[in-house]
């Protein structure tokens, strides 16, 4: 049995974790390959609605084993804060398991992500402020704590204080701030080590077996492919890579035993934080879509910037992870338009550019040339078959997918996991 990589097409937030919170009812394991408690996903379940950040959205179904993988960034005190909500509402989370070489956030680094942003100015990223870059520069730069390094004391000690000597020399001298003590740190990870045994496992191990036995695992990017550090928008991204390749290296699961690369695409784009978006309104009709999407950020409640689909980036993303489905998500949100602008291709200072921009300078200049197509007016949230959907919906569905390069498998007409339609 195969494995199935779901990545965000556009900058997050497409509707990720209702993907794969759907897939979850038929698979065995579900893998969070990248990221950490930056995430944030919405999955509502008849009626119920859960908000998860650092644990993949799959830990709400009952049948699937929920792994966070080697390359995810791991926030202990937000981890069980997490178990014990879901725990609180009767969720079982028994299940979980945690890569031993997960890296550890680290209170520094949600302290450096801080004051780094503050120094930037202008320039910030606008990140979430919960210490992921700085965790992931300490991974590779070999100053990272891992899950591991919390049952053997002596090695932690060992690794903080290393990682402190640095740490501290920057924060005082270069950021005012007070030094960090190492036993403050070292006595914090290792209040944790007695609850975090029982998760911890080889997890690459783990779900290699399962597709051994011909079990279905599915890997759960997070954020998306215009935040991946090597593809997206540097430096306005994250710092992990959430595009298909950042799966196998997040989880040990290689290449081969990858069937489908699945995209999740928001039928409007969004972003949060700063950066580059060709497709941005600033008017009343950005407002609009920020309203009638509930565009507001999951884990830091930040508005979301909105505009127009955007179909150079859809065809950038199904070139850059292979992909070989869309998920459409958020239909419902265009109903009542009265027509509905895409972007077909960029003008950079007078020409016309089909094609993601070599340049983050000239992805910068880049002004959309829309095509527009005949809006909708029904309610198509209680539509379950794409015959049913409005002619004009079904036209956008189809020009979406021929401008995307990559066939729409799904279409999503509202937040519940019944609101999906699936194409045959
Ligand atoms: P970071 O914190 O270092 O990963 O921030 C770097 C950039 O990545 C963006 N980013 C996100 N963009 C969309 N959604 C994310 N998760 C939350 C959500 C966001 C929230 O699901 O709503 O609640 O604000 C997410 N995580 C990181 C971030 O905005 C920076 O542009
Ligand atoms: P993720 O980060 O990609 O998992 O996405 P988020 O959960 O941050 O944001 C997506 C939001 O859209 C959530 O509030 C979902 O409940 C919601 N959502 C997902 N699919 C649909 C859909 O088809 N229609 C509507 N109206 N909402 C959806
Ligand atoms: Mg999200």
């Amino acid at each position: 049995m195969p494995a199935i990589v779901v990545v965000g097409a556009q900058w997050g937030d497409e509707g990720k974790g209702k993907t794969t919170d759907i897939l979850g009812t038929r698979v065995d394991y579900v893998v969070k390959p990248n990221g950490g408690n930056n995430a944030g996903h919405t999955v509502v379940v008849g009626g119920e609605k859960y908000e998860l950040k650092l644990l993949p959205a799959g830990i709400l179904s009952p049948n699937a084993t929920p792994v966070i993988g080697n390359g995810v960034v791991v926030n202990l005190e937000a981890l069980f804060e997490e178990i014990d909500m879901l725990e609180s509402r009767g969720a079982d989370t028994s299940k979980l398991r945690i890569s031993a070489n997960a890296h550890l956030v680290v209170p520094y680094h949600q302290v450096l992500d801080k004051v780094t942003e503050r120094f930037l100015g202008k320039r910030a990223i606008g990140t979430t402020g919960r210490g992921i870059g700085p965790a992931y520069a300490d991974k590779v730069g070999r100053l990272g704590i891992r899950v591991q390094d919390i049952f053997d004391e002596s090695i932690l000690r060992q690794k903080i204080e290393g990682a402190l000597t640095q740490k501290n020399e920057l924060l005082v001298k270069v950021y005012n701030r007070r030094a960090v003590e190492v036993d403050e740190i070292v006595e914090g990870l290792l209040s944790y080590a007695d609850r975090l045994r029982p998760y911890v496992a080889d997890t690459a191990l783990l779900l290699n077996e399962a597709l051994d036995r011909g079990e279905l695992v599915v890997m759960e990017g997070g954020q998306a492919t215009m935040l991946d550090v090597d593809h997206g928008t540097y430096p306005f991204v994250t710092s992990s890579n959430p595009t298909a390749g950042g799966a196998c290296v997040g989880s040990g699961v290689g290449p081969t035993r990858i069937t489908r690369s699945v995209g999740i695409v928001k039928a409007y784009t969004t972003r949060v934080g700063s950066g580059p978006f060709p497709t941005e309104l600033f008017d009343d009709m950005g407002v609009y879509l920020q309203t009638q999407g509930g565009e507001y950020g999951v884990n830091t409640g930040r508005p979301r910037r909105c505009g127009w689909y955007d179909s150079v980036i859809a065809r950038y993303a199904s070139r850059v992870n292979g992909f070989t489905d869309y998920v459409l998500t958020k239909l419902d949100v265009l109903s009542d338009l009265e027509e509905i602008p895409v972007c077909v291709a960029y003008d950079v200072d007078g020409g016309r550019v089909e094609e993601m921009p070599l340049t983050q300078s000239d992805f910068h200049h880049a002004t959309p040339i829309y095509e527009t197509f005949p809006g909708w007016q029904e309610d198509i949230t209680g539509v379950r078959t794409f015959e049913d959907l409005p002619v004009n919906a079904q036209n956008y569905i189809l020009a979406l997918e021929r401008l995307s390069g990559t066939r729409m498998s799904v279409i999503g007409v509202g937040p519940d996991r019944e609101q999906s339609i699936v194409r045959h």
